[in-house]
């Protein structure tokens, strides 16, 4: 019988993660060994499918890489596949209310706690899937508040057992209040949009991550007290790179 592995927490504190858009396994391989805490793969908005999303999960379980998924929306087909994939963790994106999250809950877990189907492919992989009280205990499940609705209902949200990570979406929260997303990350205040979020997650033992996108963002989120941040995106890598390389050539 194969060794488990050491229990996961793919977004962890002090952590910086990568987003990935694009679907390229061999890309994802090498970028999973640079040094970043945690990946996220982009299934909402990035070019990832199902049949990436396979792909990726092979090639990322083989190398050890600590992953997520950033599924579509509340999608309990999508959740499952992510976690049969061998994710760590999915991020529920577009959440508006706190029966979105709930329905995030019931497809990310087994039950009692959820409705989550058995079918890990892992084993198929020859490697190891936890039995299903396991996966209910080492599972991120991670809901994205970046809607008004979210933000009215973060407290119930973050209330919710199986929630175990409030994911701030910057972009999509300051679209939906009607404001610039420099002055959502400049408002430091506790009654402001991100220190609500704080506040709820700290109510309840729930930790808090965020998107940066782009790694100028970075100091801003590290100043509202968030230390689990997705850095960059591949893409700002290869932008980032190609600059460096322009400017020194
Ligand atoms: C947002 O900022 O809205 C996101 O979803 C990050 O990808
Ligand atoms: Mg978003």
């Amino acid at each position: 019988d194969r060794e488990p592995p050491p229990d996961r927490s793919a977004i962890g504190p002090d952590s910086r993660g990568l987003w990935l858009m694009g679907n390229d396994v061999d890309l994802a391989r090498r970028l999973a060994g640079t040094g970043f805490d945690w990946l996220a793969l982009d299934a909402q908005h990035g070019a990832i499918d199902r049949s990436a999303l396979v792909d990726l999960g092979r090639a990322l379980g083989d190398v050890g890489a600590n992953y997520v998924v950033r599924v579509p929306g509340v999608d309990h087909a999508w959740i499952g596949a992510s976690l049969d994939a061998g994710a760590a963790g999915v991020v529920v994106p577009s959440i508006a209310s706190v029966e979105d999250a709930r329905e995030a809950v019931r497809a990310t877990y087994y039950p009692p706690l959820g409705e989550r189907s058995w079918g890990p492919l892992t084993p198929m992989w020859d490697g190891y899937a936890p039995d299903a009280e396991r996966a209910n205990a080492q599972v991120q499940c991670a809901v994205m508040i970046e809607t008004v609705g979210a933000l009215d209902a973060v407290e119930e949200i973050a209330a919710l057992e199986g929630v175990n990570l409030l994911f701030l979406g910057p972009v999509d929260l300051s679209l939906s209040l009607g404001m610039s997303l420099d002055d959502l990350l400049a408002d430091t205040s506790d009654s402001g949009p991100v220190g609500r979020i704080l506040a709820a997650a700290r109510g309840h033992g729930v930790e808090v991550a965020a998107f940066a996108g782009d790694p100028s963002r970075v100091p801003a989120l590290r100043a509202l007290g968030i230390s689990r941040i997705a850095v960059a995106t591949d893409i700002a890598l290869v932008a980032l790179g190609a600059q460096q390389v322009l400017d020194l050539t």
